[in-house]
């Protein structure tokens, strides 16, 4: 067995606001396998989490990234690049939808909610790929977060839903684009994981037990699961696998009735 699969590589990891954050399970994963990580977060409300989390990590880089930001943005890498000189992966973990948007009808999003959230949610990843390039010297590897509820009916889950279908073709044209700097770009469809964003999305604790019980495996995901996708999808053993969305679902998505 590969014994540290990430020596030497430096990993981005964006979307950690606790330890309960499936960007944590995906950091976890790659420090135990000996990635170096730098960590963003978003506002000073999350600063104190997740200096906490990484104080005793060794050549570990903690700076502000709010995505609306395209200042906070290009110095986060500014930093990335003068601290490490490289980049070899990016955990791109974050979503965002005003909470009135996550409940009842999908037909009433305002042009605003829905315009936040495709900010956040989708357009980030473009940005941060594009940010990330210059650095990704000896290729890299981009990994982002989707859900089902991109391409099925998810009840409550509505203008994220059309924010991760977005989210999924991105990844597609983002992987045609940087496929020729040996950089690939992958999305992990997760299933259901009891988060902080998790609980923004009205009666999820039904959705978890629905998937718990209907899927092959009858469980619900880990994080840690996930953490372990995101490493493979990183590491070297995925090197021919590009612009692919990959279920960490125990296997919901296969079910019909
Ligand atoms: O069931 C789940 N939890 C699933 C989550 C199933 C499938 C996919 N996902 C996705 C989410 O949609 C998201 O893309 O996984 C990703 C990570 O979500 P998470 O780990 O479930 O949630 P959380 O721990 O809350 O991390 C998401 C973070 C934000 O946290 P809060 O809850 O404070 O909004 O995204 C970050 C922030 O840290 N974030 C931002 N980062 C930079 N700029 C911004 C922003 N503007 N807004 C939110």
């Amino acid at each position: 067995m590969m014994k540290f699969m990430l020596k030497n590589k430096v990993g981005m990891i964006f979307g950690v606001a606790n330890k309960r954050s499936i960007a944590w399970a995906c950091a976890e994963a790659c420090l135990n396998q000996g990635a170096k990580l730098a960590f963003t977060y978003q506002g000073e409300r999350l600063k104190e989490n997740v200096e906490k989390l990484t104080k005793d990590l060794p050549e570990t880089l903690v700076v502000p990234c709010d995505v609306t930001n395209q200042q906070e943005v290009d110095a986060a890498f500014a930093a990335v690049g003068e601290k490490y000189g490289r980049l070899d992966f990016v955990v791109h973990s974050i979503a965002f939808a005003p909470r009135e948007a996550l409940e009842g009808e999908f037909l009433t999003t305002t042009r605003e909610a829905f315009l936040t959230a495709m900010e956040i949610s989708t357009f980030s990843l473009t940005q941060v790929s594009l940010a990330a390039m210059p650095l990704m010297k000896d290729g890299g590897s981009i990994v982002t977060m989707s859900y089902y509820g991109a391409e099925k009916v998810v009840m409550n889950y509505n203008v994220m839903g059309v924010a991760k279908a977005a989210l999924e073709a991105s990844t597609r044209y983002l992987a045609a684009d940087l496929g020729r700097h040996n950089i690939r770009v992958n999305a992990i469809s997760a299933g259901p994981i009891n988060t902080l964003s998790a609980r923004g999305v009205k009666n999820m604790g039904t959705l978890l037990n629905y998937v718990g019980e209907k899927s092959p495996l009858k469980r619900n995901v880990e994080a840690r699961e996930v953490g372990n996708t995101a490493l493979f999808l990183v590491s070297d053993l995925s090197t021919a696998i590009t612009g692919e969305t990959i279920y960490v679902d125990c296997g919901y998505n296969i079910m019909g009735i």
